[in-house]
């Protein structure tokens, strides 16, 4: 067994614990709420009813919750809501913020 450097025990640390990163929608007045329920289900897996409360959420409070990933897989997601809303003419936004 080789000795480690203090570099290789944080990369070693950070294999194991992976930061977790919390995508969020965002309300606004344009974007449909069947367009919205939509991403839910097909972006984020959410059965019709989760997304339907998920949906009601951001319209009432401005901001939900969708799911919590990894910062590659939440910055995909951003990315898909992103291109989805701009092909469809949306104005709909997605954040992600570190757990
Ligand atoms: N506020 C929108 C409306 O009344 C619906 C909406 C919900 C938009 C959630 C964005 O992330 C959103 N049509």
């Amino acid at each position: 067994m080789g000795t480690s450097t203090n570099l290789e025990l944080l990369d070693e640390i950070e294999l194991k614990y992976p930061k977790k990163y919390k995508v969020y929608l965002l309300n606004d007045d344009y974007t449909s709420m069947d367009f919205v329920i939509d991403i839910l289900i097909t972006v984020f897996h959410k059965t019709y009813k989760e997304a339907e409360n998920i949906m009601l959420e951001v319209h009432k409070k401005e901001k939900g919750l969708c799911g919590v990933y990894t910062h590659e897989i939440a910055e995909t997601k951003v990315m898909q809501v992103h291109k989805r809303a701009r092909d469809n003419s949306f104005p709909l936004k997605a954040t992600l913020e570190e757990e």
